[in-house]
């Protein structure tokens, strides 16, 4: 697959908090950094992301006094998974990963920055209606076609991907450069979604041959 200068790269919260040892880790998250790295280097435009959760977050469990992982609560949006505390902002385990070298990078965004909606994607929150402002800095910037990569496949890559191709950009996930939270269900989901959205998924091999 031959990469276009209207092409962008999405980093979707290669954080610590998501990675092994983190405070929501997602399983082999860190193996897919070195992957990235090397993809990233074939885009000239490379936007990382960030979850950045004040304190009490309305997707804590803990804001709510209910577990995380099981329990969900009816927000005035809808039904919102609840997580351990993770990415609060300005704490370590909201930092990127130290591994993760994207020095060209153009943008980070930052996401879920309110306390009472919480936002998988990069482009539109939860509550379907706030948009984050990265549809209109692509669109500005002429880049057409995103390609996903990051933590979770299942949450805020599947969201991204899904919220892109909706506002009408090409949207493809490069899937080996991805890991899942893997609930119960929300693997198979978010492939369904994809299906039916029309988001391609692809292989970072297909990127990376010469
Ligand atoms: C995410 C759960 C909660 C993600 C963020 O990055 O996929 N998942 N917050
Ligand atoms: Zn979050």
């Amino acid at each position: 697959m031959q990469l276009r200068q209207t092409d962008a790269l999405l980093v979707i919260d290669m954080q610590l908090d998501f990675l092994p040892n983190g405070a929501l880790a997602v399983a082999r998250g860190d193996l897919i950094l070195p992957g990235i790295n090397a993809l990233a280097a074939r885009f000239d435009h490379v936007i990382l992301t960030q979850d950045w959760h004040p304190r009490n977050h309305i997707s804590f469990a803990s804001t709510h006094g209910l577990h995380p992982f099981t329990d969900t609560i009816q927000a005035p949006y809808g039904t919102q998974h609840l997580w351990p505390d993770h990415c609060i902002q300005g704490t370590p385990g909201a930092e990127l990963h130290p591994d993760l070298s994207i020095p060209h990078a153009e943008l980070i965004l930052r996401k879920g920055c309110q306390r009472n909606v919480d936002s998988y994607s990069a482009f539109t929150e939860n509550d379907r209606t706030t948009t984050t402002g990265l549809a209109a800095y692509l669109q500005a910037r002429g880049l057409t076609r995103l390609f996903f990569t990051g933590v979770a496949y299942d949450f805020c890559v599947g969201f991204s991907a899904l919220a892109a191709a909706a506002l009408g950009f090409e949207s493809l996930v490069v899937e080996d450069l991805t890991r899942a939270v893997d609930l119960p269900h929300t693997v198979d989901a978010t492939n369904s979604a994809f299906a039916a959205a029309g988001v391609q998924r692809i292989s970072s091999s297909q990127l990376l041959a010469p």
